[in-house]
């Protein structure tokens, strides 16, 4: 070939090449079919079919694909459309649907969708030149990034809580001893938040292929999200505040039930203890020590051989005298199990396995072997209905050992090599999947097999833990951040991930207390125990080759900080008790971001205060390292009560604090109610009969649903709870005890009020007139009291007169 051949050639492969590639994008085209049928518009275009359902007022599904749309499934979604009020009409250029709450117009040519606030101003846009296209079965939707917008949630996603800038993968993974920066690590919740002009709405992809969110990373023209097969799939949630998009968030994708009231205690774990004498010791020194607690974890050495559904008859001769004697010690047990059953003739779990048909298998029918643990493995394809109940029915077994938590690890599935071939099948819930669409979700089916599976054996409310998940495993499972390390840039990492998963309706989270791999140092340990005290889930956790991390291992002061912290906790019971119970009813978590509340506030994002977070409605934590000796803390607006000494903080305010390690710095929001009992050592113990409730004064006004029920049972389900208001008006300076709900009878007779900041104020309380002077408002005031130092008892306070009322279940009666 000549030289002016060659260089021709090349010019026209140049010239080519552009059309070449735009043929491997595909876009979804023009608009050529609408059919508007109800609350719901069916749509073609020239490459693709698309579905718009008004869901409810705030909510609008748009679901796309290439080809005609499946029969509707999803494992996330449980809400069905409501009945709404929808104007769906269309011209020659654009179908407008207009609803209460927002208006959506989608333009023809081509397909391109712009939800609006009913005010017409922008929510989210598809980006004009590229709105939704493929790439091979990858299919990508994406949105004009709007002025100063910023994004949060993703659920457990490492990174800033403005995820801004970055992108982000879905594929649950085993992520042993990741960095702070790692992406993907072991949970899918494709669902997250975009702010801007004062405006914020979620966006849900549901889809279990492999997702990729993109806010601006390496681009500032879109932010996107797609799959790697499937349809597209999203809800566009619209609402003012953040609180509520959470709400219509696990409206759509579910909540937890009331978790039973001991997993809230301390949960004391390690990598593993045994043999049982072990487990006694431990048990028996957390008493010896002071250290209220309720959990003890087994992990996988408990098994023989590893072999999920058996013991190690060396060490645990008899597991039922076990977890009896352990109960009459205030302890409940909680045990590991790990997906994958050892392939071994004789073992009944496997063999049952075997005779049911419940593995996952390659598409020549055999099952799909992997290693782990026990050995070469077969994995029960939860996805399968019947092997959901199989798993149940295995689980007979710990419920009549006396178990009463389920632990389930490397559910990713973790694997040795971490790879299952693609090729590998699972039931989807009779759809037949491959493990490309199946994988994401693996893990939510397997801890919803346990949850279902031990709510019949154990007879009461399980515990259940997950480390993967997909959105919507909020309703069966807490969850826990996986490996960690004992380095203060993971505590406050975890901090992150916790009230990133709280934003994404994920209420009942935790991380390993004292880091998994490598040693904390003492004051490292301390601080994260005082946290953990802060934390949904509240377990120490440490890996096999690390040195003993109970807290008595590190010195007489880290034993008394994590004395007083836990023991706080259980007198916060009464506070988290109801807390919980508010998750259960709006999907709000007990860690919520300042972003929740302070949506607007640009200091809230800024990576010295991200890490900031109400703990509850009253609480703000500000998490330090364990050494600092200073700290910056952002109060935002309002009025701030530093927990310890009652100082009031004005917000809007930046301070700099200087640190102790024997506290961890807490304020208290004004306003606040805050229910707590007196301090027992594990929840089976009945505190005394007075709840104490804590009343700061402040200037706006607030409630709090006061709840309680037996704390085990289901019976709460049938009306068996005390729920009652307790309403604080702050203009008209009266506090309301409102009636009691429920055929519960509480265990407290009587109700202690404690007022901060009244002093030398007259308030009403249930219209009876309470003046307070100087000493009844700082003496009596067991928190302000509370001391570090240890004393755990305000009898200071006790001595002066406080407000004891009979806790009868109608209007309160003053007793002073
Ligand atoms: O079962 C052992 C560990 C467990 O302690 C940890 O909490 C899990 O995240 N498990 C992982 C298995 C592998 C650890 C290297």
């Amino acid at each position: 070939m000549t030289d002016h051949s060659s260089y021709r050639l090349l010019l026209l492969f140049l010239l080519l090449s552009p059309c070449l590639l735009m043929a491997q994008v595909k876009g979804v085209g023009n608009v050529t079919n609408v059919n508007i049928n109800g609350q719901q518009v069916d749509i073609t275009t020239d490459n693709a079919h698309a579905l718009v359902t008004v869901y409810n007022a705030n909510v609008v599904r748009v679901r796309i694909d290439k080809q005609a749309l499946a029969p509707d499934f999803s494992y996330a979604v449980i809400a069905q459309p409501q009945t709404t009020k929808a104007n769906i009409t269309q011209d020659a250029s654009s179908i407008s649907i207009s609803t209460d709450s927002l208006k959506v117009q989608i333009s023809k040519t081509p397909f391109a969708v712009t939800f609006y606030t009913k005010d017409g101003e922008v929510i989210s846009q598809d980006e004009a030149g590229l709105t939704t296209s493929w790439v091979n079965e990858s299919v990508t939707t994406y949105k004009k990034m709007q002025d100063g917008e910023r994004f949060i949630g993703l659920g457990e996603k490492t990174g800033p809580l403005d995820r801004k800038g970055n992108g982000y993968t879905n594929w649950n993974t085993d992520a042993f001893g990741y960095s702070t920066g790692q992406d993907p690590i072991y949970s899918t919740i494709p669902f997250y938040i975009g702010i801007h002009h004062n405006i914020s709405y979620g966006i849900f992809l549901d889809n279990t292929y492999q997702t990729d969110f993109n806010f601006g990373a390496s681009n500032n023209r879109f932010s996107s999200f797609g799959a790697r097969g499937g349809e597209m799939n999203y809800y566009l949630i619209y609402h003012k505040y953040v609180a509520d998009i959470i709400t219509a968030y696990t409206a759509l994708t579910g909540r937890m039930k009331m978790p039973p009231l001991w997993s809230l205690g301390y949960q004391q774990n390690r990598y593993s203890y045994y043999p049982e004498t072990e487990v006694f010791r431990i048990a028996q020194t957390l008493r010896e020590k002071k250290i209220p607690a309720d959990g003890i974890t087994l992990d996988i050495h408990y098994m023989d051989h590893y072999k999920v559904f058996t013991w190690d008859q060396n060490r645990f001769p008899n597991p039922k005298a076990m977890t009896d004697k352990l109960k009459d010690m205030g302890f409940k047990l909680t045990v590991i199990v790990d997906p994958g059953v050892k392939i071994e003739k004789g073992y009944g779990v496997y063999e049952r396995g075997l005779a049911n048909d419940i593995f996952a298998k390659y598409p020549d029918g055999t099952n799909y072997s992997g290693e782990v643990w026990p050995g070469w493995c077969h994995f029960p394809d939860f996805t399968n209905p019947k092997a959901r109940a199989w798993w149940g029915t295995e689980m007979k077994k710990y419920g009549d050992d006396g178990i009463s938590g389920i632990w389930n690890d490397m559910n990713e599935i973790a694997t040795w090599g971490q790879k299952i071939p693609d090729n590998v099948l699972f039931n989807y819930d009779g759809r037949m999947a491959s493990h490309l669409q199946t994988h994401n979700v693996y893990a939510m089916q397997m801890a919803r097999a346990s949850f279902e599976g031990a709510q019949k054996a154990f007879n009461k409310r399980p515990f259940v833990l997950t480390r993967a998940g997909y959105a919507g495993f909020q309703r069966y499972s807490a969850i826990w951040t996986g490996d960690n390390r004992a380095e203060d840039s993971h505590m406050l990492a975890g901090v992150r991930l916790l009230n990133s998963l709280g934003v994404s309706g994920v209420a009942f989270t935790g991380m390993d207390i004292g880091g998994f791999t490598g040693n904390p140092t003492p004051s490292l340990f301390a601080r994260w125990m005082q946290i953990g005290a802060f934390n949904p889930y509240f377990r120490n956790h440490t890996a096999v080759n690390t040195k003993s991390a109970e807290p008595w291992t590190f010195g007489e002061e880290v034993l008394e900080i994590s004395r007083n912290y836990v023991s706080l906790r259980y007198k916060l019971l009464p506070y988290l008790y109801s807390s919980f119970y508010e998750a259960t009813q709006s999907g709000l978590p007990l860690m919520r971001t300042l972003a929740i509340d302070y949506t607007f506030d640009k200091n809230v994002y800024d990576g010295q205060f991200d890490t900031q977070y109400l703990f509850g409605s009253a609480f703000l934590v500000a998490p330090f390292e364990g050494d600092a000796k200073f700290g910056k803390v952002y109060f935002p607006k309002g009025k701030w009560y530093d927990l310890y000494s009652g100082e009031v903080q004005n917000g809007g305010e930046q301070r700099i604090i200087q640190l102790s390690q024997r506290k961890l710095p807490v304020y208290v929001k004004q306003s606040s109610i805050i229910p707590m009992q007196s301090l027992v050592q594990s929840t089976s113990q009945k505190p005394d009969d007075i709840l104490t409730v804590h009343i700061y004064q402040g200037d706006v006004n607030n409630s709090f649903v006061y709840y309680e029920d037996d704390g085990e049972s289901y019976n709460y389900e049938n009306g068996a709870f005390y729920k009652r208001a307790i309403v604080y008006d702050a203009a008209h300076k009266t506090i309301t005890f409102g009636k009691v709900d429920g055929s519960f009878a509480s265990k407290f007779n009587n109700i202690k009020l404690v007022m901060h900041g009244f002093a030398n104020t007259s308030v009403k309380i249930n219209g009876k007139q309470a003046n307070l002077n100087d000493d009844f408002s700082v003496l009596l005031s067991p928190l302000s009291k509370f001391d570090p130092q240890g004393s755990e008892n305000a009898t200071e306070g006790e001595k002066v007169k406080s407000i004891i009322v009979k806790n009868d279940s109608g209007q309160i009666t003053l007793a002073y």
